[in-house]
């Protein structure tokens, strides 16, 4: 799809405008602009190591120390990370649309951090753990020092409560963000490559529910030739520029 920018956002901002009920769903490209690599960017965080060596179960249950040296890795990094405009904006539509859904696939917690509540996190967040033993699951900004962190209720072992390959999401996620994708008027597909199942299917969803798929990245991913817009550009540039079309 040849992208003429500004001819969509003219277009998208036209159908924004006449919404009432908006999906998003943000990948880690939402992120990019922060500062955060992404996975299957030339500089991804996949990088030399395949998503099956750290993100499965049988690579937290055969080497618990290098997949948590992952994440701590990943937690580092992401301690000074702000949200850039593309987050801000999302959490100022928050206001504007009767309601605005927000389905992520990162665990960074940048869209909270910019004020966007009820953020529903298909595959977990990067600030929890969860108990191998008890099985309480909590929020932890500390640094975690030891190289598999001890649960502080039982001295069970801790595993990051994020979803891995191979793992189902969150109970009730999925089924939620369908309900969102299937009643919305307008679906927002951000800094994704659209390759990840089940989240790459919500868009799909969308549009057998006649909703508009409006798709922002730098590139065309597999959802392009479906989409109804495809916004060719960073998400930091282009969420700003269609709010700033809305007001006018
Ligand atoms: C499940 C948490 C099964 C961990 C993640 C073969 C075919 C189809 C499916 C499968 C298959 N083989 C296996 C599967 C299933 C598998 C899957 O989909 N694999 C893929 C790789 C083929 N899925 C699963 O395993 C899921 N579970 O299926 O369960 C099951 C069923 C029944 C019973 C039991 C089990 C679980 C998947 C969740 C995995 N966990 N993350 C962690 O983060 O460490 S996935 C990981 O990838 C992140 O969540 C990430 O968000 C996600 C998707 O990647 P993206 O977000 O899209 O990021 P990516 O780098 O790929 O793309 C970035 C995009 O942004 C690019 O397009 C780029 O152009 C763009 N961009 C960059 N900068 C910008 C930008 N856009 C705009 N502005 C910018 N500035
Ligand atoms: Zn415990």
């Amino acid at each position: 799809m040849i992208s003429d920018l500004p001819a969509n956002l003219d277009a998208a901002s036209q159908i924004l405008k006449s919404a009432a009920r908006v999906a998003v769903m943000s990948g880690a490209g939402i992120s990019a602009e922060s500062g955060v690599p992404t996975f299957r960017g030339a500089d991804g965080l996949w990088e030399g190591r395949r998503p099956e060596e750290v993100a499965t179960p049988e690579a937290f249950a055969r080497d618990p120390e290098d997949v948590w040296a992952f994440y701590k890795m990943r937690r580092d990094l992401m301690a000074p990370v702000q949200p850039n405009p593309a987050h801000k904006t999302l959490a100022q539509w928050s206001e504007r649309f009767e309601p605005l859904h927000l389905i992520t696939q990162n665990i960074d917690g940048l869209h909270q951090a910019a004020g966007s509540c009820d953020v529903l996190e298909l595959h977990g967040s990067l600030w929890d753990t969860r108990c191998l033993g008890c099985g309480i699951q909590e929020s932890r900004r500390d640094a975690l020092e030891d190289a598999i962190p001890s649960c502080p209720h039982c001295k069970g072992v801790l595993r990051p409560a994020v979803v891995w390959f191979g793992e189902m999401l969150p109970p009730g996620a999925l089924e939620q963000a369908m309900e969102w994708a299937s009643s919305c008027e307008v679906f927002l597909c951000i800094g994704t490559s659209s390759l990840v199942q089940p989240a790459a299917s919500l868009a799909m969803i969308a549009l057998e529910g006649s909703a508009s798929v409006l798709e922002i990245n730098l590139e065309e991913t597999p959802l392009t030739p479906h989409a109804t817009l495809h916004l060719q550009g960073p998400a930091g540039e282009i969420l700003p520029a269609l709010d700033a079309r809305m007001r006018a």
